[in-house]
């Protein structure tokens, strides 16, 4: 198998744990788990220095979901990853799971970073990737912001720093799937243009397509060349992607799945 279908396949498989552990618990957040899923699958089956066997090695990659109602889709990658046993998946937002809707790194093995108040998350993988530069660390920390997220001002002044800072071990990825809970982010409070944004702060800047698994790859090689420059790399992305009941649909965002809408989504998935 070539890189691209095996890191397909992956997204896939990712796409499927999370649309199933979400039908077994029967609500959750569909839409912007489903949009990350192909850079997760680049990340954890490609990109980045960890081990499963060894989730607390001081030296590794860090990633934060800084859009933390992603997490559905996170657990989905480490589960396959090896972190985890599969059916830990099924405990997904129960009483007392380890598997909180949003990411917890008190809760979760492999998890770095407790996340879910928009913003925060990515400012903490600012603080890492400044641990990272006075240390003289070769690992490099990730993070994924949504796009309607990009209208927190905490996002600005993380960004801020770390271009300033000249930050080069930290990529981020903007989730831009067009939507927030409400419907679309340029009606609600517009964030465009978001490449010009991030370049006026300093940032190495890259617009690809998030759903295709080599431009991410691709994407991220350039991003390590970008010396004295955090990046980001702007993923145009489709809310749900891969379930038909809802791609592309702001009702994505949290929603009710059945077990039967989840199978035929996974049936529909080429
Ligand atoms: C500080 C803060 N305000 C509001 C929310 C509620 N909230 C959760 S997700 C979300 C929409 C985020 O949109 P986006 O970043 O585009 O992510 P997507 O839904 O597309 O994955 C909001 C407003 C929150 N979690 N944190
Ligand atoms: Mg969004």
């Amino acid at each position: 198998m070539n890189a691209k279908s095996y890191l397909e396949s992956q997204a896939k498989e990712i796409r499927k744990l999370t649309l199933n552990c979400i039908a077994t618990l029967g609500v959750g957040h569909v839409g912007g788990s489903l949009s990350i899923a192909d850079i997760l699958a680049v990340l954890y089956f490609d990109q980045m220095h960890i081990d499963p066997k060894n989730p607390n090695m001081p030296d590794r990659d860090r990633f934060v979901l800084s859009k933390g109602h992603g997490g559905p889709a996170v657990y989905a990658t480490l589960a396959l990853k090896g972190y985890f046993p599969m059916e830990l998946l099924d405990t997904l937002n129960k009483p007392n799971t380890n598997l909180p809707s949003h990411t917890d790194k008190n809760k979760t093995i492999g998890v770095d970073m407790t996340t879910g108040s928009l913003g925060q998350g990515f400012s903490a993988s600012v603080g890492m990737a400044t641990a990272i530069q006075m240390d003289k660390g070769a690992n490099y920390v990730y993070a994924i912001i949504g796009d309607g997220e990009s209208q927190e001002g905490q996002i600005w002044e993380a960004s801020m720093f770390a271009g300033n800072r000249k930050l080069d071990h930290l990529i981020a990825f903007t989730d831009r799937n067009l939507m927030q809970i409400d419907g679309e982010v340029k009606g609600i409070n517009d964030v465009s243009p978001l490449d010009d944004k991030w370049r006026a702060f300093n940032w190495h800047v890259q617009v690809i397509d998030g759903h295709d698994v080599l431009a991410i790859k691709d994407a991220i090689i350039e991003a390590k060349k970008a010396i004295g420059k955090p990046s980001m790399i702007i993923c145009n992305t489709i809310k749900g992607k891969g379930a038909n009941f809802c791609e592309g649909q702001a009702a994505s965002h949290n929603m009710n799945v059945t077990k039967e809408m989840a199978q035929k989504a996974i049936e529909g998935m080429n």
